[in-house]
């Protein structure tokens, strides 16, 4: 079992920083199997934060939706075409499959020998059973089938039909019955009935199979050598040794040859859906290049997936990754308003309104009374400095002070130092395109039927932003109009200074109304405002209000 624990999708530094930190929790408190994963594109301030503290970035999952590849079984029984159908059924008890994928010499599955036609095959039907004499395989593949050894002569190996003969009869009977025989097909089944094995060598008959372990006299085999007769032994009696001699014939022939396919990457939710009807036993499944990789029968779609989700710095599914709601949550940490889904099983659900996630796992390793690694200790104070503009954000709370306190002394590193590194590494107006700008942190609102979207940036002072300010203004109506927004808005803030400048694009009924120093056209400037959820979208939504 893989327990993953994952941040919310366009991961922002705490929900890298919290994962990453809560993984390592969980695996100091004996926890098998869990990894710190991500399901978005971490940014340079995050990267710096990794580098910094010598840590990777969590593995990455465009989605979890459970695959094939997830319940399938990966060793593969099969059988080689040309190998005798006895090979496979000695296996038939040993795995839970009703058949056996046949492939060829490149291991490539060509079809699915049933276990059901080989039994149809072996005992057929009454007005089929003078074809049950015929069998289309070489002497080596008969000797194989009936475990018997080779007394003298060459052994076949041409795979063509034989006649299965047996001699239960008085030789005079025997006389008559060999007039009929297509001679150069036969494949003789006798006991010690030598006069008998003297008829069929003279007669040119080419293979001639001794049951019981019986040795033949001198005399025969002479004989046998002189006209090039084959002689076997088998240790069967004769009836078991006709049984087992028509399990000679190959897996190619008697393979269905039009079965379904599956690709490892399928989804199971909708491969259930697609195998419904069918009735096919078992699925051989193909990797990126055709080659068979695993199998799985009906059943293992019902299985679960072997994997489970721990979420961090988020709780609602809509900003999960893509198919969370297919897999256990068995765990949250969070520090957001609660919109949990109603989950089967009870969980531990951690929700603490304290300034970041990673104030949070901090706080796990204090409980638990486990020391926290320094880089695992560098890296939550990233987060918690990312999302408290370092504990200036109205977010913060006095257990943040405390434990940014805690994670300083652990790792020997001042908050205020590591806040201006972490601010200066990848200024978003530096590194970005002024439509990514726009778009990297972006939360969209729907006020009563109005449409809206903040944006929000963090810069270490706003010499870059004034270069681009006409650029920005201009992507940002563009932005607005594309998505038919009643307004859109961007807050630009300088996390040295505590300020910010917001852009707004929009109806003028509505940008009349704002009341903040106006900075240029379309611009205001937001003394000591440095929170989104906080400070920005009650005053913007209380501005709507007065629009009425
Ligand atoms: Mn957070």
């Amino acid at each position: 079992m893989k327990t993953l624990v994952i941040g919310h999708r366009n991961p922002d530094m705490d929900s890298i920083c919290s994962a990453i930190g809560y993984a390592e929790f969980k695996r100091a408190t004996g926890m098998d199997g869990v990894i710190a994963a991500r399901c978005g594109n971490t940014n340079q301030r995050i990267d710096f934060a990794l580098n910094k503290f010598g840590l990777e970035a969590p593995v990455f999952f465009a989605d979890v939706y459970p695959r094939i590849e997830d319940v399938m079984q990966r060793n593969v029984v099969s059988i080689h075409r040309d190998a005798p159908v006895y090979q496979a059924m000695t296996r038939f008890g040993e795995d839970k499959f009703r058949g056996l994928p046949v492939v060829d010499d490149a291991r490539n599955c060509i079809g699915l020998l049933s276990a059901f036609k080989l039994g149809k095959y072996l005992f057929p039907p009454i007005e089929n059973l003078s074809s049950s004499r015929i069998v289309e395989a070489s002497i080596a593949h008969i000797r194989e089938a009936i475990r018997g050894m080779l007394i003298t002569g060459r052994e076949d190996a041409v795979i063509r039909p034989r006649t299965l003969v047996v001699a239960a009869m008085l030789t005079d009977s025997f006389k008559k019955r060999l007039e009929q025989l297509d001679i150069p097909s036969t494949v003789l089944i006798v006991g010690d009935r030598w006069n008998i094995q003297e008829l069929s060598i003279l007669a040119g008959v080419p293979a001639i199979i001794i049951t019981n372990n019986f040795s033949p006299p001198d005399k025969i085999l002479a004989l046998a050598q002189e006209h090039g007769t084959t002689l076997l032994s088998s240790p069967h009696d004769t009836a078991t040794t006709t049984l087992l001699a028509r399990a000679a014939v190959t897996a190619g022939q008697m393979l269905s040859p039009d079965f379904a396919c599956l690709s490892a990457d399928a989804t199971l939710r909708q491969t259930r859906n697609d195998l419904a009807m069918t009735s096919q036993f078992a699925f051989p499944v193909l990797g990126p290049q055709g080659r068979m990789q695993g199998i799985i029968s009906k059943s293992d779609l019902l299985r679960p997936a072997p994997r489970q989700l721990i979420l961090v710095d988020h709780n609602e599914l809509t900003q999960a990754v893509a198919g969370a709601e297919e897999l256990p949550i068995v765990e949250i940490l969070d520090h957001h308003r609660i919109g949990v889904a109603p989950t089967q099983q009870p969980i531990l659900f951690m929700n603490r309104p304290v300034g970041s996630t990673s104030t949070i796992v901090a706080d796990c390793f204090r409980m638990a009374r486990i020391p926290i690694p320094k880089p695992v200790a560098g890296l939550l104070m990233c987060g918690m400095i990312s999302d408290t503009l370092n504990l200036t954000s109205p977010t913060t709370t006095a257990v943040d002070r405390e434990i940014m306190q805690e994670l300083s002394k652990i790792c020997g590193v001042k908050p205020g130092d590591l806040a201006n590194e972490i601010f200066s590494v990848g200024s978003p107006l530096l590194t970005l395109s002024t439509k990514e700008v726009i778009t990297a942190d972006c939360k969209e609102y729907d006020e009563r039927g109005v449409l809206f979207s903040v944006s929000q940036i963090e810069e270490i002072s706003f010499s870059q932003f004034e270069k681009q300010r006409s650029a920005l203004l201009e992507e940002l109506e563009k932005y607005r109009l594309s998505h038919g927004y009643f307004f859109a808005t961007l807050l630009i803030t300088d996390v040295n200074t505590q300020n910010s400048v917001l852009l707004v694009r929009g109806n003028e009924s509505f940008t009349r109304l704002i009341d903040f120093p106006e900075d240029g056209l379309h611009a205001w400037r937001l003394d000591g405002i440095v929170s989104r959820k906080k400070q920005l979208l009650p005053y913007l939504t209380e501005t709507l209000a007065r629009m009425a």
